[in-house]
């Protein structure tokens, strides 16, 4: 809660935080077509991956069908998944970008 301080001054207090929001994960799944470059390029851009992480995730969908590229609030989640998506698409690639509530 705000306090008036005796010389005017307005000063806020600590005070409990709220119930924490639903997170969720934002998952790329692997295809057949979708160029490995292609793919790292994406975790580069949309996810603020250096080349060698990008690289690591890339692998990892690749050879495990789906992986993690960050972990957000339900707006931030499902405006990484459009942008992504609109963006494969536009150099027509089938890449697919999804989310997952978390826990
Ligand atoms: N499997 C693709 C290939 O061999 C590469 C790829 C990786 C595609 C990750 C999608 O989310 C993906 N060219």
């Amino acid at each position: 809660p705000q306090h008036e301080h005796e010389f005017g001054a307005v000063v806020e207090e600590s005070r409990p935080e709220l119930a924490k929001p639903p997170m969720f994960q934002v998952v790329l799944l692997n295809d057949d077509y979708t160029p490995m470059e292609f793919v790292v390029a994406v975790l580069q851009m949309f996810f603020s991956m250096d080349f060698a992480r990008a690289n690591q995730v890339m692998m990892h969908v690749h050879t495990r069908g789906k992986g993690v590229c960050g972990i957000y609030t339900r707006e931030v989640a499902e405006t990484k998944v459009n942008q992504v998506n609109e963006f494969s698409r536009s150099h027509q690639h089938p890449l697919l970008c999804a989310m997952e509530k978390v826990s």
